[in-house]
Parts: structure tokens; sequence; C-alpha cells
């Protein structure tokens, strides 16, 4: 969606243009946002981030790449979790009011920020990922409804992301309503199905949001650019049906300078740690 000048100006949502966002989360899986936040924080975010990034590779080389079939089985892709610190931590990337009003409104004004990371697309991919939900089913193969939703994912592109930098590619308008069963990796092949199925590409100007069901089908996609292609990747999920122990470690001053706001989103992550170093391995609770 392309918001009104007095929306980008007010930063604050219409309430035809809320109700139309919120619907089609619910619809359709996912809503974009085009070219919200700034460029100029979005280039200071993207410096920030090659710069953890490069040695990170460099020194975790060993671990990320195989000479069989290249890094992370050939699709250079990376996920890697992102300190609690600035420039990192900005208000308009973890409490934008216009992500705020679209989660609140789907999730409910009690929701958490319970996951701060970023994806990834490295130059020099040869395959692309398998088509995948992020969230797999709660109750196995036992049960055979569509469950609420329970976690936003919100993509924020540090780059503009074309055909060419390894868009995301997605599948919306029903992967996300599928009988729980459905995210059990026992259940039919998401990527048979795909392959029969209406696919889009994740291609915005960076600075745009994407606000998405974590259940939505995707894939990451070669980058077939000399730059990476990173995302970051907020997720937003409903307390009463994510009560896993905090994932983000926050150091307290940084805490206490956070908006009332953002410090209710966080409320049940690692208040008074350090902040974590960068790395590639799944942070658990
Ligand atoms: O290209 C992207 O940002 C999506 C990557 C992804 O889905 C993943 O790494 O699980």
């Amino acid at each position: 969606m392309r918001l009104s000048q007095e929306e980008l100006a007010s930063g604050q949502l219409l309430p035809e243009t809320l109700e139309l966002a919120a619907n089609l989360v619910r619809v359709n899986g996912f809503v974009t946002f085009e070219e919200i936040i700034p460029r100029a924080v979005i280039d200071k975010l993207y410096d920030a981030y090659i710069d953890i990034l490069e040695p990170y590779l460099a020194e975790h080389h060993e671990e990320v790449y195989n000479p069989k079939n290249g890094f992370n089985d050939g699709t250079n892709h990376i996920r890697l979790y992102l300190p609690f610190e600035k420039p990192f931590v900005d208000e308009q990337i973890l409490a934008h009011p216009f992500v705020l009003s679209v989660v609140d409104q789907v999730l409910g004004d009690d929701c958490a920020i319970r996951y701060f990371a970023t994806n990834t697309s490295l130059p020099g991919g040869r395959n692309a990922q398998p088509v995948h939900s992020d969230m797999h089913s709660m109750f196995g193969l036992r049960y055979g409804a569509n469950l609420p939703i329970s976690n936003l994912i919100v993509n924020v592109p540090l780059v503009d992301t074309t055909e060419n930098n390894g868009p995301m590619e997605y599948w919306p308008g029903g992967t996300h309503l599928q009988p729980d069963y459905m995210y059990d990796r026992k259940s039919f092949p998401k990527a048979k199905l795909a392959e029969h199925m209406t696919v889009l590409k994740a291609t915005m100007p960076a600075g745009s949001i994407m606000i998405r069901d974590d259940r939505m089908w995707h894939r990451g996609t070669p980058n077939k650019s000399d730059k990476p292609r990173p995302n970051i990747a907020v997720i937003y999920s409903a307390p009463t049906t994510n009560p896993s122990k905090g994932t983000i470690p926050i150091p307290q001053e940084t805490f206490d300078g956070l908006s009332p706001r953002l410090q209710k989103l966080l409320r049940f992550e690692k208040i008074g740690h350090p902040a974590l170093k960068p790395t590639h391995y799944e942070v658990k609770p």
C-alpha cells in the first residue's frame, strides 16, 4: 500500500487505511507499506549492519561454509541476531506507529516483541531456500482447524529489493489459513504444492515495511547482485499464545531510554542483561 501524504506527515494511519491493512493481513496473510522509514535512517542501519556482518562472516567462515554445497545449502542466506543497541534499536524500527496500529488490531494491544534479527541474501547464492512457514503446527497432525494469528513478522529491507538481489518469494492468499496440521513437517510437502500455486516476489524500496503472518509460506532466493540484501525481522506475538521466556538481552540503561510503549512491548525479554553479540546460532529462551 502507498500511504497518503497526510498519513506520512501525521505518522498515523487513517481509520479506513488501518481497517484495510488489518483485513489484508487476516485475508491475504500480509500487508506492505512502501517507503516508510526515511532513507537516511535506513542507510545508517545498512552501514552499521555491514560493519557487523563482514567481520562476522570472516570469523565464522568455517562454520557457515560447506565446500560441498556452499553456504547454507548454496542459498548464501544468513540469519543474524542483532545486538540490542544503537543504531539497531530505533523506535522507528521497533515501535513504528503504523506497525503498532496494525499489530494491536490483529494481535491485541497486549502483544509483545519476541525476536529481533536480520535475514540476508548474500551475493553468489545458487539455490532458493525450501518453501516454508516460520511457525510449525501447535498440535502436530492432530488438529484440523486453522488457529488465530499469533505471530506477525515485520520485515524492513535495508536496500531496494529488486528481482536481481534475492527478493523473498511468498505465497499469499491462503497459505496462512490452513489447518494446524498443515504446518507440521510431516504434512504434504509445501514445495510440491507451491510449484502449482501463485507466487509473488517481495520487491520493494528500502525502508518499506512488510507485516506478515508467520505461517504464510515463503522462501529466500539467490542474490545475483554484488551487495548483501538484508531484511530486519521483528516478531510481535500475542502473549497468550506465546508464553516462552525472552530471547533478547537488553541492557538496563538501553531499556530505561525507551518509550513506555516499547518498554511494554519488550516486557518479557531479558531486561538488565548485556547485549547479545551478533550470532547466526538460534537464540533459545
Ligand atoms: O529472504 C528473506 O529475507 C527470507 C528468508 C527466510 O525466509 C529465512 O531465512 O527463513
